[in-house]
Order: C-alpha cells, then structure tokens, then sequence
C-alpha cells in the first residue's frame, strides 16, 4: 500500500518555492487518500546554526504553514522529527551502510558548505543519511519534493539497496520520488539561474508565504525580466530563463499548464503580465498568510498537534526500527 512522506526544514520562513514544488502537492497527496506523513525536519534544520528562539517559532510557523495550506491533521500526521527519536536512530545505523564516497558526490553539501567545507558541520555532511532515515523509518513508497532534492532520493535507495544487500534481506523498500508540475524548480526573482531559497541573502530573490499583498506585487514588479512580450508557445521560452520562471509560477499557481499561460498571454508584455501574476499570487496566497497568523496566536495548539502527530508517527516507526536493529544484530532485552 503506498505510504507518502515529505519533509521541510524550519528555517526562515516558507518561500513559494517551497509551497509550490512541496507543500502545494503534500496537499493534492492527502486528497487522494493515501497514508500521508509530512515532517517538519528540526534534526535537518541545526545541521546550519540556528538561534533557538528562533528555531522553535519557525518550526510553528512551518507546521502554521502546513495546515493553512490545507493539511489537516486529522487525516495526515504533522509533526517535528526530533520528537520522534527512531529519525536519529536510524541515521545512524545509515551512516554505517553509505560510503564516503557516496557522500562526497552530494551536490547540495557542496553548495551549503561552499568554498570552506573545512568548517561545515558534520551533521550538514551527513544530511542525506538522515534524510534516508526519515523516509525508511515509515517504509515510505512515495515521496513529493522538488527537483534538488532527486539526487538525495536516489541515494535513499541505494542505501536501502546496500543495507538489503549486506544483511539478506527485503526489508527496505525502493521508494518513488514524485517530482511533477510546472513547478519542480522555481527560480529566485532576481537570478533565472538560481533556485529561488530561503536563504537566499536576497529578500528580494523570493516571495514569502508571510509577505503581504504590496509586498508580493513589489517583488514581482521589481523581478528580473527581459524586453520581449510573452511568446506564442512554450518552446519560445527556451532561453528565457526569467520568463519561464514567472511562467512556471503562474501555472503552477492556476493549476494550469506553462502551456495554456503562454497562449492566454501570447504577444503582451511583462507590464501586462506581472500585475496579473501579482493579483494571482495574492488571491492564492494571502487566504494562506491569513490563516497562519490565526493559528500562531494559539502556539499551544500548534505544540499539540505536534505532539499528536508524533505519537501517531512514532507508533509506525517502532516497529519497524525493532525489526532493523534486529536484522542488524542488536540485543533488545529490555
Ligand atoms: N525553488 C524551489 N522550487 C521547487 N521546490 C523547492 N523546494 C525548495 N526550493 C524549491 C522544495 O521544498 C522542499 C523543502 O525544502 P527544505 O526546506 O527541506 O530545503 P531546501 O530544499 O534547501 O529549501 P530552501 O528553501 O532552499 O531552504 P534553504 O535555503 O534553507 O536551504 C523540498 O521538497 C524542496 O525540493
């Protein structure tokens, strides 16, 4: 039976990145009826340094962000990974199954460590190794990300692979990435060949899920464009990396195709088709904004839902972390 699982860091604060590539599609999962689990990946987040204030409101806001946009978490379960302790278990026994030189081809830990990997934490180098944890702790079949995240989730299966392998077993399953949309990778607002990111230094480089309504038309105003109207088919943005961002971004949020944008606009300018845009983006998003600052009124009940969810969350992973150190050897007796 597929059983879906995803993750998203609490760090700064959800960018539409973020929402479309993930949380967007976490939601469409849930609607489908499957077994749904969505993280917030606290473990993931201090692989960086992070302020603790700072740290325990973001992981509210992230689960804020969560149910505004539509999970319930009645019918997936929303929770913070260190509150459940099989994440950290598991990774570790990972960390005895992955190579070295597995680990050094990650191209995310070269972009996040940059030039002074020397000083990275080892946590950030190991960051994968947990990721696997999180997705094998449930037997997850099935896991929605963006495309950066597709070289983790490659390197998901070869441990499992390796881990199955080593011990003669099937007990590890081969999950699916579903990486699909118009939105996969959107790019930052100021740079068509970056990712737009929640680090980005650059505030300007993404929209926010907290901006309000003229923050969200400024930054689509100001964002990088160039001087030719929209073309008449999406092959005419081949080249255009700006262009097709915003085209992307505009699909993505009318749940239509680049396609059938680029022939509704075909001809006009971005003066045309940014305020469009703009007025989208706060139609979508501001009923979300709204809604998160309700729910962060009451922390205590996001802590409970939290709460909740983890035990429903840990009650999966017991089992199944039992049964690997079983495989692996390890005594339980008490
Ligand atoms: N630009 C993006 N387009 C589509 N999907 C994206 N995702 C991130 N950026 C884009 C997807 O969001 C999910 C959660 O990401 P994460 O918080 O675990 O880490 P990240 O991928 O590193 O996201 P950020 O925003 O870039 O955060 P920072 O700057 O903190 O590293 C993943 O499914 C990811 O694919």
């Amino acid at each position: 039976t597929p059983r879906v699982f995803s993750g998203i860091q609490p760090t700064n604060h959800l960018q539409l990145g973020n929402y479309l590539g993930a949380v967007k599609r976490f939601v469409e999962m849930q609607a489908k009826g499957v077994e749904t689990i969505y993280c917030i990946v606290d473990l993931h987040a201090i692989t960086t340094w992070q302020d603790p204030a700072d740290l325990r409101h973001a992981t509210r806001e992230l689960a804020a962000g969560y149910i505004a946009s539509g999970l319930d978490p009645k019918r997936s379960i929303l929770f913070n990974q260190s509150q459940v302790p099989g994440h950290a278990q598991l990774a570790w026994i990972f960390n005895c199954v992955v190579r070295v030189g597995w680990m050094n081809r990650m191209t995310q830990f070269k972009d996040k460590a940059g030039k002074n990997a020397e000083n990275a934490s080892l946590g950030l180098y190991a960051y994968p190794s947990l990721m696997a944890a999180d997705i094998l702790l449930y037997h997850a079949t099935h896991v929605p990300v963006g495309e950066d995240q597709k070289q983790h989730l490659e390197l998901t299966r070869d441990i499992a692979t390796k881990f199955n392998h080593d011990f003669g077993v099937d007990f590890f399953p081969m999950t699916e990435p579903v990486i699909e949309g118009a939105a996969t990778r959107i790019m930052s607002l100021r740079d068509g060949s970056k990712k737009m990111s929640k680090s980005d230094p650059s505030d300007q480089s993404r929209i926010n899920l907290t901006d309000d309504a003229d923050m969200i038309a400024q930054k689509f105003r100001k964002a990088r464009t160039d001087p030719e109207p929209l073309p008449d088919c999406v092959e005419g943005l081949k080249d255009r990396p700006e262009a097709k961002n915003l085209v992307n971004i505009y699909a993505a949020l009318a749940d239509t195709t680049p396609d059938a944008v680029v022939t509704e606009f075909a001809g006009r300018g971005f003066g045309a088709f940014k305020p469009a845009l703009a007025d989208l983006a706060v139609a979508k998003l501001s009923p979300i904004a709204d809604e998160m600052k309700r729910l962060m009124a009451e922390p205590d009940e996001i802590d409970r839902i939290l709460g909740n969810g983890a035990e429903r969350a840990d009650a999966i992973a017991a089992p199944i972390l039992a049964k690997c150190y079983d495989i692996v050897g390890m005594i339980r007796s008490r």
